[in-house]
C-alpha cells in the first residue's frame, strides 16, 4: 500500500535483502492513512476506491514516541549574530508538526537479524488546548491539526508524474526532516563527532522524491550543530548518494520558487547558497573564454528560471550517481546527465536492479521452488548464482516435464483465480502471455492490444490459419488523472467483451484484464507465465524489475532491447527470448532528427489500418467517440504533442513477428521447457542480494552484522 510500482517494490526487495545479508539499514517513509488505492474495473473503466489499510489496526507496528521530532513549515528567518559574531538564522512565525515514527520489523531469511522500516506519523503539536483558545491562538491551533491530519492522508497516486503539489512536496521535507534528524541524533547517541557522521552514516536517495535531505542535512549541521559552511558541506557530500529511477522529464521534480522558499525558507537559503557556490564551479571549469559559461549555467543549476531542480541539487551534493540498469546508465552519462558527466565523471556508476527470490520464487511458486530445490539444493534461497546449476537439467527430458506440469498447474491455479475474480474461463493449456505493470504509454500496453485486435481479425478471416491457442492477460493501474491510460484500460476490457463471447474463433483467443493488480496476485500470475511482456519504447524503461520475476519463474521473455531486459538477454542468450523492434540509439537517433512519420507504417500495413480504424468505428465501443483520443494521438497527435510519441506504430510489424515466433516456439514443448528452464537457471544475476552487495561494495562500505 505504501508505494507505486517498480520504484516500491524494489525498495521492498531491497530491505528483504539487507536484512537477509546482515547489513544494518533503515527504510524511511510516511505512515499514509490511504496507500494506493485500490482498483474496481466497472463497466471496463478503473474506478478508484481509497484503501483504509489501517482501519483494524496493524499488528506489525510499533509506536516509538520516545523519537518524536519537530518539523518546522513556513515562517521567516531573521538573522541575528552571537556573541562570536557569528550569523544565528532563527526560524520564527512558522508552523509545525510532530513526527512520530512507527517501526516495521523486516525481517531476514533464517538468520535471526530484523531491520526497521520506519514510516512517521503526524501529530499536531499543540493538541487542542483551551489555553491557546484562551490566547486568542485558536485559528492556529486548528490549522496545526489540520496540517498534521492532511501530511500523511495520501499517497500519491501519480506514478512518477510530478505533479507539482504543495502537499507533496510538505510530505516529502516531513518525512526526510524527521529521518535526518533522528539518523543525526542516533549518531551523536554513540559519537562525539558530528563531522564525522560519514564514516557511519549514507542516505541513499531513491530518486528525487527524498532529495531535500542534502539541504536539511546542511541546515541541521550548521544551524544546530554549529559547522561552518565548509564543513557541513564536507560532511553532507559524503553522505548523500543518489539513485535516478527514470529518463523520463515528467518524473524529475522541479519546484517553483515561490513554494519552495515560502514552505521551507531556510531550506531555501541554503539551496541558494548551493547553486551560487556551485555557478562558480562552472565558471571555473568553463570559463568566459570558452564560450560554454550560459549554455552550461543554463542547463545544470540548481535554481534557474524560476524553479528549484531536485535531481540537480542531489548530482551536486552527492558523491555517487547511479542508473538502475547498464543502458539506463549509459544513457543517463552520455544523453539526459550528460553535462554533469562531462564535470563529474568519479560520481556516476551503474546499479543494476535486482529482485528478492524469497518472494517471488520461494513464497510466490511453492512448487517451483521446491522443485529447484530436490535437484540443486537450497543455497540459492540466498545465494541465487547457485541456480545456474539447474543449466544441465534444461537437457533433460524427465525435467522439462515435471518442469511444464509446475507450470501447468500454476497456470490452473491462476485460471481458478480468473475464473472467481472475472468471470472468465481460460484454458491453462493455452499459451499464457502476460503483460502487468503500471500503466503507461511508454510501456505500450496499447502496442499489446492493438495487435490482440489484429489477431482476432486474421483469426476471423483466416479460420484455417494455424494458430495456437492464446491467453492474453493484463494488470495494471492508471494513475487517476491520466487520461490515455484509462482509455487504455478501458479499450483492454472492451476487446476482451468482444473477443471472449465470439464463439466463431472457437476460444483461441482470450483477454483478461485482473482486477487491482498487486504483490500478493502478481506472485500468482509469475508462477503461471509463459510469456513475459516487456515492450517498452527503448530507452525509456530504466530497468524494469517485473521482466526479472517472469524469468526466475521461468517464462520466456518477449521484449525490446531496453533497460534491463538487455542483461536478461546477455545472461539467458537472445535465442532463448523473443526480441524485437527498435533500438535505443535507433529512437535517440529518430528523437534527434524530428524525422518520425507513422503514416508510412500505416499505409505499408493494411492490417495495421484496420486495427487503428477500429478504434473509431463503432467495433469496439458503440458512440464511436470513447477511442478517438488514442486514435488521435496516434494517428495525428494531440495536445501539442506529435502522433505517435511512443514508436507504437513504428515497431508494430517487428512485435507481430515476434509474437508469431513465440507461438510457433512454444509448440515445440520440449525446446520450450529448455528455454524456461535455461531462463530460471541463468537469473542468477537479477537476485536484489546482488544488487546490494554493489551497492555496499561502491557505495556504503558497510559491513554485515552477526547475531547469536
Ligand atoms: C521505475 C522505473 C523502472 C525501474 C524501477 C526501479 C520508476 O519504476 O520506471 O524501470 O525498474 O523504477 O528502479 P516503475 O516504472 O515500475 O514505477
Amino acid at each position: 500500500s505504501l508505494g507505486n510500482g517498480g520504484l516500491g517494490r524494489l525498495a521492498a526487495c531491497f530491505l528483504d535483502s539487507l536484512a537477509t545479508l546482515g547489513y544494518a539499514a533503515y527504510g524511511c517513509g510516511i505512515r499514509y492513512r490511504y496507500g494506493m488505492f485500490k482498483q474496481q474495473i466497472r463497466d471496463g473503466f478503473q474506478v478508484e476506491v481509497p484503501d483504509h489499510w489501517l482501519e483494524n489496526g496493524n499488528p506489525f507496528e510499533l509506536r516509538r514516541p520516545e523519537y518524536t521530532k519537530e518539523v518546522k513549515f513556513g515562517g521567516y528567518i531573521r538573522v541575528s549574530m552571537d556573541e562570536n559574531g557569528r550569523s544565528v538564522f532563527n526560524h520564527e512565525g512558522y508552523q509545525s508538526v510532530k513526527a512520530v515514527p512507527f517501526d516495521l520489523p523486516i525481517v531476514g531469511y533464517g538468520n535471526g537479524i530484523v531491520n526497521t522500516l520506519r514510516i512517521w506519523d503526524a501529530e499536531a503539536v499543540n493538541c487542542f488546548q483551551l489555553d491557546s483558545f484562551d490566547k486568542g491562538d485558536y485559528q492556529k491551533a486548528v490549522e496545526q491539526e489540520n496540517l498534521a491530519r492532511n501530511i500523511v492522508e495520501v499517497l500519491y497516486p501519480n506514478d512518477n508524474h510530478y505533479a507539482g503539489k504543495e502537499l507533496r512536496l510538505k510530505q516529502q521535507y516531513f518525512f526526510i526532516s524527521a529521518s535526518v534528524q533522528e539518523a543525526v541524533a542516533k549518531y551523536m547517541r554513540k559519537h562525539n563527532d558530528v563531522r564525522k557522521l560519514y564514516e557511519k552514516v549514507t542516505f541513499q536517495l531513491n530518486d528525487t522524491h527524498p532529495t531535500v535531505a542534502v539541504a536539511e542535512l546542511m541546515r541541521i549541521l550548521m544551524d544546530e550543530y554549529g559547522l561552518e559552511w565548509d564543513e557541513a558541506w564536507d560532511v553532507t557530500t559524503k553522505t548523500c548518494a543518489y539513485t535516478n529511477h527514470t529518463i523520463m522529464a515528467e518524473a524529475l521534480e522541479k519546484w517553483p520558487i515561490e513554494l519552495f522558499s515560502r514552505l521551507l525558507p531556510r531550506v531555501y537559503q541554503i539551496v541558494e547558497e548551493i547553486n551560487r557556490r556551485f555557478i562558480i564551479e562552472i565558471e571555473k571549469r568553463y570559463p568566459y573564454e570558452t564560450g560554454l559559461t550560459q549554455e552550461k549555467i543554463k542547463k545544470m543549476a540548481i535554481v534557474y528560471d524560476g524553479q528549484v531542480k531536485m535531481a540537480h541539487l542531489a548530482i551536486v551534493a552527492g558523491f555517487s550517481v547511479n542508473g538502475v540498469a547498464r543502458l539506463h546508465t549509459e544513457i543517463l552519462k552520455n544523453q539526459e546527465l550528460r553535462d554533469f558527466y562531462e564535470m563529474f565523471p568519479e560520481k556516476f556508476n551503474n546499479k543494476t536492479n535486482g529482485i528478492t527470490q524469497r518472494r517471488f520464487l520461494l513464497h510466490g511458486n511453492p512448487l517451483l521452488a521446491d522443485w529447484v530445490t530436490d535437484h540443486i539444493g537450497d543455497e540459492w534461497i540466498t545465494d541465487l548464482a547457485q541456480i545456474s546449476k539447474l543449466k544441465i537439467y534444461a537437457d533433460d527430458e524427465k525435467c522439462r516435464q515435471e518442469f511444464m506440469n509446475i507450470k501447468y498447474q500454476n497456470k490452473v491455479r491462476l485460471a481458478k483465480y480468473i475464473l472467481e475474480n472475472n468471470g472468465v474461463e481460460v484454458d491453462p493449456r493455452s499459451i499464457f502471455d502476460v503483460q502487468v505493470k503500471r500503466l503507461h504509454e511508454y510501456k505500450r500496453q496499447l502496442l499489446n492490444i492493438l495487435h490482440v485486435m489484429y489477431l482476432y481479425n486474421e483469426i476471423k478471416e483466416h479460420p484455417e490459419m494455424e494458430f495456437y491457442p492464446r491467453t492474453f492477460i493484463f494488470g495494471a493501474k492508471a494513475a487517476a488523472g491520466y487520461k490515455n491510460a484509462k482509455l487504455t484500460i478501458k479499450l483492454i476490457n472492451a476487446v476482451a467483451d468482444v473477443v471472449n463471447n465470439d464463439d466463431s474463433i472457437n476460444g483461441k483467443l482470450k483477454v483478461v484484464f485482473i482486477e487491482n493488480y498487486r504483490v500478493s496476485n502478481a506472485e500468482w500470475i509469475f508462477a503461471a507465465a509463459d510469456v513475459s511482456e516487456q515492450i517498452s519504447t527503448a530507452s525509456k524503461e530504466a530497468s524494469g524489475t517485473g521482466n526479472m520475476k517472469f524469468m526466475v519463474n521461468g517464462a520466456l521473455t518477449l521484449g525490446t532491447m531496453d533497460g534491463a531486459n538487455v542483461e536478461i538477454v546477455e545472461e539467458v542468450g537472445r535465442e532463448n527470448a523473443f526480441i524485437f523492434g527498435l533500438t535505443s540509439d535507433e529512437i535517440i537517433k529518430i528523437e534527434e532528427e524530428h524525422t518520425y512519420n507513422p503514416q508510412k507504417y500505416i499505409e505499408r500495413n493494411p492490417g495495421l489500418a484496420k486495427v487503428l480504424n477500429q478504434l473509431v468505428d463503432g467495433t469496439y465501443d458503440p458512440t464511436h467517440q470513447l477511442f478517438r483520443e488514442l486514435y488521435e494521438s496516434l494517428v495525428y497527435g494531440i495536445e501539442g504533442n506529435r502522433a505517435d510519441v511512443y514508436y507504437v506504430l513504428a515497431d508494430f510489424d517487428a512485435y507481430c513477428e515476434a509474437r508469431k515466433l513465440s507461438g510457433e516456439t512454444f509448440q515445440d514443448r520440449k525446446g520450450w521447457a529448455r528455454k524456461a528452464i535455461l531462463n530460471i537457471a541463468c537469473s542468477g544475476k537479477f537476485s536484489s542480494d546482488r544488487t546490494i552487495e554493489d551497492y555496499v561494495k561502491d557505495i556504503w562500505k558497510v559491513k554485515t552484522v552477526k547475531v547469536k
